[in-house]
């Protein structure tokens, strides 16, 4: 990178010049230069004039900023374990692998009212964020108070997606609060997201494991068996269906659940799919790792085998799902906090649940997807960043790369192959599920509103650059207009 000295301030045309770059949109693949004002990009063209600060992309690839639309960063527990990542460290994280917006969870705290934890959530992001941020909310107690008011206020103001747990003692929704909660989605055209395990099937089987002795970490996947899956998203499918509001079925694990998904979507109904870097590149078998390492894996639902693996890749290749996120949620294993919070010997039902992954999910989808002929590189686009923007109301500010849009940016080294290892990532984790993999792509330079984030193999941002960011009610949570009922909500 060049700069100018402050005497030329005035003949420069630009803030900055990235130059020469493949540019790539969910759409095309273009060869110019990008022109970045204001933390905007204002041009594009073969060749534009100087700008104060120049970045030779070279012929590099340079997509839009990632979008991930699923992490947890600083999100209070009812277990007494701590997220390993604050806004500070899981920004910083998520620059140095490409995402410049992300999208955590302002969940509704026991003894506080959704607005309160919203307020809680913004304090706990205040000054610390490297890279824009938007909110989802966590609905797990919807009084008359939540549906009646505060969510629909909340919408208004910007928070415009939320996500409802269908498992999870302190989160779980019955179909009835389900019901309830999708009709306050449809009246204020804010999307859901759902996490599709069903709960008694799980409690009852983690029971009968435990009183057999069955409690290390392999078993985490043996008591959330594929028909928990199955099943859970069938009966959310249903209720969106009875509700006519589109949902969000969030980390598909197996195929049985992909089959649910295009089931719907077959018959018109508008389901979306969201998948995570742990189905495509973690097996069950991660989870029988010596000792209690298997801990590392586990999270929920649990990954599955390699046949699976395969059909997530092939719903992600075919449109099933629309949206590729981390699902970040990090806990230290080697950490009285951590994953070992009740002790190597505990049961898995006490593990926390989660794996770290904001930084490698553009990586990995890179090299696997992109650099091995699975996916374009459009495609990589639109599920990573595009279609994410999309789902939420941020787009085009965010996702893609045009005049008038954010200038959000990543140039790609790609080509030369290096092994993945903790160390080279910015976590505040001990560890990497990854740890090994061999990966042909990394972000060399991530541009975050025209600010250099990420460059030279270090960390380049500024806590409290990142902006919240509020969200339009997105076109993907517009109903159908097709079901005609006397229960209908008005
Ligand atoms: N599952 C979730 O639902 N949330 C965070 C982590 C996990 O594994
Ligand atoms: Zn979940
Ligand atoms: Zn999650």
């Amino acid at each position: 990178m060049t700069s100018f000295d402050d005497e030329f301030d005035d003949d420069v045309a630009y803030d900055l010049v990235v130059r020469g770059g493949r540019v790539v949109t969910a759409s095309d693949v273009i060869d110019c230069d990008i022109g970045v004002r204001d933390g905007r990009v204002v041009a594009l063209a073969e060749h534009l004039d100087l700008g104060m600060r120049e970045i030779d992309a070279n012929g590099r690839y340079v997509t839009p900023g990632g979008v991930d639309g699923h992490c947890h960063l600083d999100q209070p527990t009812t277990d007494g374990s701590v997220s390993a990542d604050d806004f500070e460290s899981g920004t910083v994280s998520a620059a140095c692998g490409g995402t410049t917006t992300v999208i955590p969870f302002a969940v509704q705290q026991a003894g506080m009212s959704l607005r309160e934890s919203v307020q809680d959530y913004h304090a706990r992001a205040e000054g610390k964020a490297v890279v824009d941020y938007a909110f989802h909310l966590i609905v797990n107690d919807p009084t008359e108070q939540v549906l009646g008011q505060e969510l629909p206020a909340l919408i208004k103001d910007g928070y415009t997606s939320f996500k409802i747990y269908m498992t999870y003692d302190d989160m779980k929704l019955n179909d009835h609060q389900i019901l309830d909660v999708m009709a306050v989605a449809r009246r204020e055209g804010a999307l859901c997201m759902v996490h599709a395990e069903n709960a008694d099937c799980i409690t009852w089987l983690t029971d009968k494991l435990e009183r057999a002795g069955m409690t290390q970490p392999e078993h985490h996947a043996t008591s959330r068996p594929v028909p928990v899956e199955r099943e859970a998203t069938h009966r959310a499918i249903t209720l969106s269906q009875l509700m006519d509001t589109p949902i969000l079925i969030v980390h598909v694990s197996s195929g049985e659940a992909v089959e649910q998904i295009r089931w719907a979507q077959g018959r018109g109904l508008k389901i979306f799919g969201e998948t995570c870097p742990q189905y495509l590149f973690l097996t069950e078998d991660d989870l029988r790792k010596p000792g209690f390492e298997g801990a590392k894996c586990l999270c929920s639902p649990p990954p599955r085998d390699k046949e699976s693996q395969e059909v997530i890749w092939d719903a992600l290749i075919n449109g099933t799902f629309q949206v590729f996120s981390s699902d970040h949620a990090p806990t230290r294993y080697d950490d009285p906090k951590g994953k070992k919070i009740r002790g190597e010997e505990a049961s898995f039902r006490y593990v926390p649940n989660g794996v770290p992954g904001i930084e490698t999910r553009l990586p990995l989808l890179f090299s696997e997807g992109v650099l091995k002929g699975r996916i374009d590189i459009n495609q990589f686009v639109a599920l990573t960043s595009t279609n994410v923007a999309k789902m939420y109301g941020l787009h085009p500010r965010k996702g893609t790369i045009a005049v008038g849009a954010d200038a959000d940016l990543v140039i790609w080294d790609t080509g030369a192959p290096f092994r993945l290892d903790n160390a080279r990532l910015h976590h505040n984790v001990d560890y990497t599920p990854y740890e090994g993999m061999e990966l042909t792509a990394w972000p060399g330079v991530t541009v975050s509103r025209g600010e250099v984030v990420w460059s030279d193999g270090k960390p380049a941002g500024v806590p409290g650059h990142g902006r919240f960011l509020t969200c339009d009610t997105p076109d993907a949570a517009r109903p159908k207009e097709r079901f005609v009922s006397a229960f209908r909500p008005s």
